[in-house]
């Protein structure tokens, strides 16, 4: 019988073939879907969380957790539509206009999926417009924009103006290497975070 315990370990430990043949396993057995995302994948990345948080772990280790729990969710993910398992909420993600950085803004989205979010990753360089378009279309409550240069940090205000023009009800949160807590208060942003460990328990606390 497929052990959740043991997909939580090939998690944490990245190990992506074994996150695959146990999800396998599980679904064939005719496991509950969201048993195996909860007590599997999610619990799995939990931990990977925390490590990250505690400094015991750092990006590289993150990245190949997050690749595992990946491979699993191809599988797992049809299965989960199909029982009617609601992701905890939407996010569109991107790094805004002028700033083509994205390893930051990945390991934010790919913790967000770990937890259990939907994320609509709008890649980088985007435009305030694209955001407010993106977010109509998927219907998201929560607006991820990160950015790394000093120089595009005012674009994220001018997203948060187009997107309070466009009547757009969702929040923002910020976040990115020069990006502050004032800062994210001086422009209007409803949350930021510093990693994508503390962004997880952000978009939470936003969502409500
Ligand atoms: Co760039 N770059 N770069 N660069 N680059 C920096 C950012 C820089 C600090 C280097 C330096 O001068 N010391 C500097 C910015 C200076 C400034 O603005 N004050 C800089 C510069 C100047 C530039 C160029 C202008 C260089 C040039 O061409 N003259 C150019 C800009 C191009 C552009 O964007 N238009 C440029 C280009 C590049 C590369 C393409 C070569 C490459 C990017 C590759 C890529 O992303 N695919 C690159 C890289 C790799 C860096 C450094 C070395 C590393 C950035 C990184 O990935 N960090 C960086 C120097 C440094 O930071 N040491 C630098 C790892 C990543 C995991 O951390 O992104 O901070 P970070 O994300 C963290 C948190 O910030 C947070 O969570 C993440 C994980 O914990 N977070 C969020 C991020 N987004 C979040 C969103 C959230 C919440 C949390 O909510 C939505």
């Amino acid at each position: 019988m497929a052990e959740m315990s043991a997909l939580k370990d090939s998690i944490i430990n990245g190990d992506q073939n074994k996150a695959k043949e146990i999800t396998e396993a599980a679904i064939a057995e005719g496991m509950d879907p969201e048993l195996i995302l909860n007590e599997g994948l999610i619990a799995g990345m939990d931990e990977v969380s925390k490590a990250f948080k505690n400094n015991d772990i750092y990006v590289p280790e993150v990245m190949i957790a997050a690749r595992a729990m990946k491979k699993a969710m191809e599988l797992l993910e049809p299965k989960l539509v199909e029982c009617g398992v609601e992701p905890l909420g939407t996010v569109v993600m991107g790094t805004v206009q002028g700033d083509l950085h994205d390893i930051g803004k990945n390991l934010v989205s790919m913790m967000l999926k770990g937890a259990g979010f939907k994320v609509v990753d709008l890649g980088t360089d985007i435009t305030p417009e694209a955001f407010v378009e993106a977010t109509k279309e998927s219907g998201a409550s929560l607006v991820g924009l990160s950015t790394l240069l000093t120089t595009t940090m005012p674009v994220m205000a001018k997203t948060i103006e187009v997107m309070n023009g466009a009547g757009m009800a969702a929040k923002v949160m910020v976040g990115g290497a020069p990006v502050t807590q004032e800062y994210a208060n001086k422009i209007g942003a409803a949350g930021y975070a510093s990693d994508a460990a503390s962004a997880v328990d952000v978009a939470k606390e936003l969502m409500g």
